[in-house]
């Protein structure tokens, strides 16, 4: 070959590698690299007046606890162990100013409203529920009972919740009354000792009249993933009293078989005319713990130019968006003031009530409709694991809540706030008729998510802010199941799920609460939706 050509050829091989790895260079520098700061400017500005809906802080609940405790009058304990016939002070949370003083105030046309809590006492010496409001605060100075006001009615002390305080009679109860008698039994059926207890699960309502406090008890094994693990035991208790020694037990269903009294079911036991359930080991099947131990690092996400969302106080910003945040111990979580490019678009967006609806052939959840607001959902809004229930990189916040406790409590890390590829492009088209084209959006949102763990249920829950203007409120339900011992005709009401457990129909039912202000504060859906 001629030599000038192969020089040539050369050459062109050697330029054309340096050319690649020049190339290859400059576009490396392109990819974008991870940036702890914020590359970019916030598009406005924290707003202070989210204040208005901030949830109240520690000191402002220990506040109110000791204003409450010095109404000497009121006779209030706040011990944790206090008793149903005694006056406990329930709760204390944020008193949501009005609507209309708060938009006042937001739009700066009036002074900022009184801050105030909502303060719940359960007056089991006098047999009624009160409802106040203590004002103002900081500092607070009066309380003024809201009862009549908001409920139209007195409260009786059985409309109560079950508090701490009445569990560890109830837990007592069983204990003294039912589990020493049975002690034959239990041995025989459930392998029971004092090392081997039973968990209670309780069934709701208790009763079917206003006024009625009895409650099937359901016993499962004392171990992981108990709601899995039911043993064939459950017991009727009446605990209408705030004396607790006047409960009584009305009745008993053991492996399929009613009995009015304990002492019933120990005699047809001894006398052996029962259908006795003999133990068994169960399986470990309801573990948490992994079977595998996961040794692979899943994909992550990054801020590639700093976090493009700012939270302070209760206030976030995030691109077009801001809002205020809180939390409350009843409903749940919930977002005020919500604008769009500075415009109101929602005034409120909430969690309100998540409630679950089952059918069975046994007592425990035949008539079982859990309205989870009556127990409480935010309380039970627990730290959330870093790049599990939550990206790695998300930014966590604490709560603090005072709920049938002693004192405020702080939840680290209870709500996080993240932006996140949703996975899928907001919107895109591909033309490829009269031209060709092609227009496509990432679809990056912003995430609120709190998670409560209501027994057996996990809700995961989501308010989503996307770039399009939309909001998106989501939940995901995980956990475990509730389930029953098997029996004849349970198969009618659910699936096995094990050897013998029952998981059992059931359908769930989310509240949501929407105050839409798109285009002023009279904005109803369908005017909404017409003016497009
Ligand atoms: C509670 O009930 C028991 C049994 O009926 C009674 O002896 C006792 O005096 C009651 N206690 C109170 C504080 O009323
Ligand atoms: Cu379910």
């Amino acid at each position: 070959m001629n030599s000038l050509v192969k020089w040539v050829l050369i050459l062109f091989v050697l330029f054309s590698i340096i050319l690649n790895i020049v190339l290859i260079g400059i576009h490396q520098n392109k990819a974008p690299k991870c940036s702890a700061q914020r590359v970019h400017p916030l598009r406005g500005k924290h707003n202070e007046r989210s204040g208005v809906f901030a949830d109240l802080t520690r000191e402002e609940y220990l506040q109110v606890q000791e204003y409450m405790l010095k109404q000497t009058d009121l006779d209030i304990s706040t011990k944790q162990t206090t008793k149903p016939s005694e006056n406990f002070l329930f709760l204390i949370d944020l008193s949501l100013p009005k609507k209309k003083e708060a938009l006042e105030y937001l739009d700066g046309k009036s002074p900022k409203p009184v801050r105030e809590a909502t303060v719940v006492v359960f007056y089991g010496a006098k047999g009624h529920i009160k409802e106040y409001v203590v004002s103002p605060l900081p500092n607070p100075k009066k309380y003024r009972d809201v009862t009549l006001e908001r409920y139209k009615k007195e409260l009786p002390i059985n409309a109560r919740t079950v508090t701490i305080g009445e569990y560890v009679l109830i837990f007592q109860f069983f204990q003294e009354k039912v589990f020493v008698k049975l002690d034959k039994l239990l041995k025989e059926s459930f392998n029971y000792s004092p090392k081997n207890n039973l968990n209670a699960f309780e069934q709701m309502p208790r009763g079917v009249q206003s006024g009625d406090r009895i409650t099937w008890v359901s016993f499962f094994r004392d171990m992981s993933g108990m709601y899995i693990h039911p043993v064939g035991l459950e017991v009727l208790l009446n605990h209408k009293s705030v004396n607790s020694s006047q409960w009584t037990v009305d009745r008993l269903l053991y492996n399929g078989q009613y009995f009015d009294s304990v002492d019933e079911l120990k005699q047809k036991y001894d006398d052996g005319t029962v259908k006795k359930i003999v133990y068994k080991e169960s399986l470990d099947y309801g573990s948490l713990k992994p079977r595998k131990k996961p040794l692979e690092l899943g994909p992550q996400q990054f801020y590639a130019e700093g976090k493009r969302y700012s939270i302070n106080k209760n206030h976030v910003l995030y691109l077009d968006w801001s809002f205020a945040f809180g939390m409350s111990s009843l409903t749940g979580m919930r977002v005020f003031d919500v604008r769009f490019k500075d415009q109101r678009i929602v005034y409120e967006l909430s969690v309100q009530e998540a409630m679950s609806v089952y059918g069975s052939v046994t007592p425990g959840m035949m008539l079982t409709k859990f309205l989870d607001s009556s127990i409480g959902i935010g309380r039970f809004g627990h730290e959330l694991v870093r790049g599990v229930d939550c990206p790695y990189e998300a930014t966590y916040v604490d709560t603090y809540r005072y709920i049938d406790a002693p004192a405020p409590i702080r939840f680290r890390n209870s709500i996080c706030v993240f932006e996140h590829n949703m996975g899928q492009p907001l919107r895109r088209h591909f033309s490829d008729f009269f031209h060709n084209s092609y227009g496509g959006m990432v679809n990056s949102a912003l995430v609120f998510r709190t998670i409560t763990a209501i027994g057996n249920y996990d809700y995961m829950w989501d308010f989503i802010f996307y770039q399009s203007g939309a909001v998106e409120a989501k939940v995901h339900a995980t956990g475990y199941i509730s389930s029953s011992y098997l029996q004849d005709g349970s198969l009618k009401y659910g699936h096995q799920v094990a050897e013998n457990v029952l998981g059992n129909i059931h359908t769930h039912f989310i509240n949501f609460k929407v105050d839409l202000d798109v285009m002023g504060e009279y904005s109803s859906l369908p005017d909404y939706c017409c003016r497009g």
